[in-house]
């Protein structure tokens, strides 16, 4: 039974009512042909920082962000929320404070071990995806929940919940064709305040979404084999 159809509403202390779950069971060769494939399909993902300005359907974006908001939380609190920017000044905003930022980060704040880190992806301080990219979708993490008469309540395993939740964004974005990519300009408060968001919301991750520019570049990366990820007991 699908779990979104109806207006959330905070849960806190109220009994456990568990209901049934009954998923059909996949044949097993159905199985192994769909992992297979999604495997082979996940591994032409790519982290792309060239972007066409075209637009994008923005019926997708959505769509993948109700599929990253399908993620489980800490507590089932849902301490995310999903800023979806196409307004081209606010972008422009967000790139000139990024840029900023970035600029004292690689002049030295960042350090020549955590540069020499990088140099082989070859970012550096200039961010045009964040205003070549037809939308960016800001995430912010809620530390904790804000009632509307001001009361405060904990959120749980905050980082883990918008970390799963932004992973499922990149898986759903991908499989539905369009390129993403997180950028984490350090400090974020800027984004706050560009953004109008509540007290309670700290920015967690910008992903600039889109196709990828016709003559994009990508590093020349190696993932990790299946051995050198996995042990099996
Ligand atoms: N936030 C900076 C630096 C940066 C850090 C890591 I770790 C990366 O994998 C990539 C970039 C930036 O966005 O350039």
């Amino acid at each position: 039974m699908p779990t979104t159809t109806e207006r959330w509403t905070p849960t806190h202390g109220e009994p456990y009512r568990p209901v049934p779950y009954r998923p059909e069971r996949m044949p097993q060769d159905e199985s192994l042909a769909r992992a297979a494939q999604l495997r082979a399909r996940m591994d032409e993902r790519r982290t792309v920082r060239q972007f066409a300005p075209d637009p994008v359907p923005l019926q997708v974006v959505r769509d993948a962000i109700a599929c990253a908001a399908t993620a489980p939380s800490g507590a089932h609190q849902q301490p995310w929320t999903f800023v979806m920017v196409r307004d081209p000044d606010i972008r422009r905003r967000i790139r000139r404070a990024a840029e900023d930022e970035e600029q004292i980060s690689y002049d030295g704040r960042l350090g020549d071990e955590w540069l020499a880190a990088l140099r082989p992806l070859g970012t550096d301080e200039v961010k045009p995806h964040l205003t070549d990219a037809p939308a960016l979708v800001v995430v912010f993490q809620q530390r904790y929940w804000l009632g509307d008469d001001g009361s405060k309540r904990k959120h749980y395993y905050v980082d883990e919940s918008v970390g799963i939740a932004v992973g499922m964004l990149l898986s759903a974005l991908h499989l539905s064709g369009l390129a993403a990519l997180v950028h984490t300009p350090s400090p974020m408060r800027f984004l706050s305040e560009v953004l109008g968001r509540p007290a309670n919301e700290k920015a967690f991750a910008v992903i600039p979404v889109g196709y990828p520019a016709p003559d994009c570049q990508v590093p020349d990366l190696v993932r990790k084999s299946l051995d050198q990820v996995m042990v099996e007991v």
